[in-house]
């Protein structure tokens, strides 16, 4: 069977999903658990590449990395396509501010993390018992300072934010205008596009749910005041284009 391994509050598990979802590809779920979960993932990834998820084992082939995934679920599913070959040089672009965006944010959220224990008891695996957990959310504060330093997510935090993310989103504003897609018709770069929002309010808990821990690191109220025209195209686009 097909399996994405992924973090489930992790906003690029999330672009992998929705493409996935939206081709109605089939495939089974696996969380991942930072550090732990460490020398499996380099297993399964092949040669030469970081390993990171959401990553995608298909028929024995891997496929790491969203924007990898999304493709291969449109080469496998149903449904209107989300890669247009004229919006994909549109959408590459769209995929590196959206990556850089969300490595500036990751740095704010790892470092918020560390000194959040109800985050860290909530990014604890499912399966262990709500008595244990507040005992044992130190051990994700190691696996949110493992991920920060394998993704290199130091130094100024909201520096980062100031010079990445606001462009970023000013961007999105004007190439937007007011439309609801930024290609005329729902496609990849919207998904891209939307997912760099989840560091300025995370979407409702209907479509990823988060504790209220975690979604205080992802949050950030001036950028919400300052962006809450995105925040409700966002959030229109995934009530009309979020498969459960
Ligand atoms: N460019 C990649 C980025 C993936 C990425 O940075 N994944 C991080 C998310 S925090 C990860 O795997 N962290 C957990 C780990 O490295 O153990 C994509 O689009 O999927």
């Amino acid at each position: 069977m097909r399996t994405l391994y992924g973090l489930s509050y992790s906003p690029w598990t999330e672009k992998a999903r929705w493409a996935l979802d939206h081709h109605r590809v089939a495939y089974r779920y696996r969380e991942h658990l930072p550090l732990i979960g460490e020398p499996l993932l380099r297993w399964r990834t092949p040669r030469g590449m970081r390993p990171a998820v959401p990553l995608l084992i298909d028929d024995g082939e891997a496929f790491p990395g969203s924007f990898t995934i999304a493709r291969r679920a449109e080469e496998l599913g149903q449904g209107e396509p989300l890669f247009s070959a004229a919006d994909l040089p549109a959408i590459q672009r769209w995929e590196a501010d959206s990556e850089q965006v969300l490595s500036a944010a990751r740095a704010r959220v790892v470092a918020r993390l560390i000194r959040n224990p109800q985050a860290q008891a909530e990014s604890l695996p499912a399966f262990l018992p709500s008595g244990l957990r507040p005992l044992l959310a130190p051990t994700a504060r190691l696996g949110a300072r493992f991920v920060a330093r394998k993704h290199q997510a130091h130094g100024d935090a909201e520096a980062a934010i100031r010079d990445t993310v606001i462009p970023s989103l000013e961007r999105l504003r004007e190439a937007l205008g007011g439309q609801p897609y930024l290609h005329g018709h729902f496609s990849y770069a919207d998904i891209t596009a939307a997912l760099m929002l989840q560091c300025v309010r995370p979407v409702d808990d209907r479509f990823l749910p988060l504790g209220p821990g975690t979604r205080e690191a992802w949050s950030d109220a001036a950028l919400a005041e300052r962006f809450a025209d995105l925040l409700a195209w966002r959030d229109g686009l995934y009530a009309k284009h979020r498969r459960p």
